[in-house]
């Protein structure tokens, strides 16, 4: 089977580690199954000469499974026939610049990208949003695909548009290891809610480790319910939102190698299945958990062997967790609204 897939910001730090073990994992794959993958990237025109560099170490690496490399900075020949698109790229924040002056410029690209995949991405293209603000870039983007109909009349539907909060989830799962001592492995039904900003909500009220309720296993840890409970509020949750600002304050850099592994893992997951496996993506809601319709948030999902991806339902939520994800769900809705003001939905 041969995948074609774009990448945007592709001379761009996440992209100097995505685009590399893309190509190593697809050239990994069983001899049987002789996976292999074209590669579009995608740069803004003042870069796209380095992006030259980027193609020749990816040559360098021979790696089976490359089939093809475009580089290019026309989103159109880029989106052309992709099975996926990774939009990492977007437009920094700028000293000075406030939130919605990053909401306008990313809002301006996300619109035209979402335009060039409804009319020439595959009709079941997945499409996953790295750059932020990443939920409301793929709320922008998801709108325009469906304005732009592709010349067949099919349309990439709304629903194919993710964000990415596998960061997250992965940065999640690592604390809650590290406290109990527990391999990441042995942990599942571990949530993220709402937006990919610190007012996103880190959830282990259904979480699991080995069997075990999460809770049960840190009241063992912390020394009884209560020291649990001042953990996760007062420890967990803040390391977990505050993770992204903490990594730039030790390493002088935003996150890239994490955020690149943690796009691998929403990719695969999405593609092959969870086996019933809980994973974290910012997906349409359709008015889960009274999120309302529309809005990209992230759930726990589920995903089938076929690649159908579902919010877990049915879950009983405590007031506690109800108003942690309001108050995501309320900044959500605020992008969206600031969105609408400036004309992009
Ligand atoms: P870099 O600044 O290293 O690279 C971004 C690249 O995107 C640049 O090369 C730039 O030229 C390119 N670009 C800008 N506009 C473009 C356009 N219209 N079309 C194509 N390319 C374009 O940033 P990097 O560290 O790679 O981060 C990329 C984005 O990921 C940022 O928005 C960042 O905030 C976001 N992140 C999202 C995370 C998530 O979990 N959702 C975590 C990591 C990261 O912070």
């Amino acid at each position: 089977m041969t995948r074609t897939l774009a990448v945007t910001g592709a001379a761009g730090s996440i992209a100097y580690s995505l685009l590399f073990r893309l190509a190593a994992e697809a050239s990994r794959s069983a001899p049987g199954d002789s996976e292999r993958i074209r590669l579009r990237l995608l740069e803004v025109p003042a870069v796209v000469d380095r992006l030259e560099g980027v193609r020749m170490e990816l040559e360098d690496c021979a790696f089976p499974a490359l089939e093809a490399i475009v580089c290019t900075a026309d989103p159109e020949e880029a989106f052309a026939g992709v099975d996926a698109a990774l939009l990492v790229g977007s437009a920094p924040r700028r000293p000075g610049m406030d939130r919605a002056d990053l909401l306008e410029a990313n809002g301006a690209i996300f619109a035209e990208q979402g335009r060039a995949l409804g009319t020439g991405a595959h009709p079941d293209a997945r499409v996953v949003v790295v750059g932020n603000p990443a939920n409301t870039n793929a709320l922008i983007a998801a709108e325009h695909a469906q304005r732009a109909p592709r010349a067949d009349g099919e349309v990439l539907s709304a629903d194919r548009f993710t964000a990415l909060t596998r960061l997250d989830h992965n940065r999640a799962l690592a604390q809650l290891a590290a406290r109990t001592g527990a391999p990441v492995k042995s942990i599942e039904r571990l949530a993220i809610w709402g937006n990919h900003s610190n007012t996103q909500f880190p959830d282990l009220g259904s979480a699991a480790i080995a069997g075990e309720p999460a809770m049960q296993v840190l009241a063992r840890v912390c020394g009884g319910p209560d020291a649990a409970e001042a953990w996760v509020a007062g420890d967990f949750i803040p390391t977990v939102t505050g993770r992204g600002g903490a990594v730039i304050e030790v390493r002088g850099a935003s996150s890239a190698a994490s955020a690149a592994s943690a796009t691998l893992d929403h990719l695969r997951d999405w593609t092959h299945g969870t086996r019933g496996r809980w994973a974290s993506m910012a997906v349409r809601s359709h008015g889960e958990y009274g999120v309302p319709a529309g809005l990209i948030s992230s759930f726990p999902c589920v995903v089938d062997a076929d690649g159908s991806a579902r919010v877990v339902e049915g879950l009983e939520l405590t007031a506690e967790q109800r108003s942690r994800i309001d108050a995501s769900v309320a900044e959500l809705e605020e992008e969206r609204a600031a969105a609408e003001r400036l004309g992009f939905l």
